[in-house]
């Protein structure tokens, strides 16, 4: 894997804002071949007309099993995006998440409404809104163009993985009037990391062309990868790559080090200070 070091101004970016976009991320072809495979498992969804007044019948949110297509497995780590999730997170990581989410056009009457305002992972609902851990970052990568506002592109509230409380909405209002709603326009092979603390809504595609995006979740290897997420058998994980292995869950026990993102880590000069249990007083 390619040593995309991550900048000191993108570091404070990411840290201020929980979110950071990567233009150009993925080059044309590679567009190409994710979206040849990704509208093959959207096939149903792509075939059938668009539903007017069931906005949820115009999501398609599929989660299991794209790794089964290799163009899917290569960008576990074949991505610009990984070195610098490993640069703000550490080397013991794993894939945790993967969704393919299309939307088609949502209909005429442009009525905003949300599919909800969230943090990832649910872990407020156990630790309550204050002193979140940073646990995981996403990425997101664009397989179409998002020209202008309301063409589907997931909302995300500037600077909210900092907040201490839920976030306030006005009653009858759809987004929150205190924070910064972003609604961002990118191109194809344009991405985004974000954390899991940022909140962020899916909203719907006004436009008339459908809305196709991947996102990959990684997180430290102690949290449980979603339960829809496939890695491959031993016999095939032990073809790949050892960062890949690693990404896929190569290493079975948590007290097992990373090895294969350490090792690359140390080579490329951005290993995280060593934490100790103990000092000298
Ligand atoms: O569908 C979307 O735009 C948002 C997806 C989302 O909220 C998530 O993956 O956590």
């Amino acid at each position: 894997m390619e040593l995309n070091r991550l900048e000191p101004e993108q570091r404070r970016a990411f840290d201020e804002d929980g979110f950071l976009v990567l233009r150009n991320a993925l080059d044309a072809d590679t567009v190409a071949a994710l979206v040849k495979a990704g509208d093959r498992l959207a096939g149903s969804f792509l075939d059938k007309p668009p539903v007017s007044h069931k906005t949820n019948y115009n999501h398609l949110d599929l989660r299991p099993g794209l790794l089964r297509e290799q163009p899917f497995l290569s960008l576990v780590t074949q991505s610009p995006a990984v070195p610098l999730i490993v640069q703000l997170l550490s080397p013991n990581i794993h894939l945790h998440s993967t969704a393919m989410i299309y939307k088609r056009w949502a209909g005429e009457d442009g009525t905003p409404f949300r599919i909800g305002w969230h943090r990832d992972i649910r872990i407020p609902r156990d630790l309550g809104h204050s002193g979140l851990p940073r646990v995981g970052i996403k990425v997101c990568y664009c397989l179409t163009d998002f020209p202008e506002r309301d063409s589907g592109m997931t909302l995300f509230a500037r600077g909210s993985h900092k907040k201490t409380d839920p976030l306030a909405l006005r009653k009858g209002e759809v987004d929150p009037d205190d924070v910064e709603v972003c609604d961002m326009q990118l191109n194809a092979g344009d991405a985004f990391i974000f954390e899991n603390r940022i909140f962020h809504s899916a909203a719907p595609n006004f436009s008339k062309r459908t809305s196709k995006v991947i996102m990959y979740g990684y997180a430290y290897r102690w949290m449980k990868p979603e339960v829809y997420l496939e890695n491959p058998d031993d016999r095939r994980l032990m073809m790949l790559d050892p960062i890949t292995r690693q990404l896929l869950g190569g290493y079975k026990d948590i007290d097992t080090p990373p090895w294969a993102l350490q090792d690359w880590a140390s080579r490329a000069g951005v290993m995280p200070p060593a934490i100790p249990w103990t000092v000298e007083v």
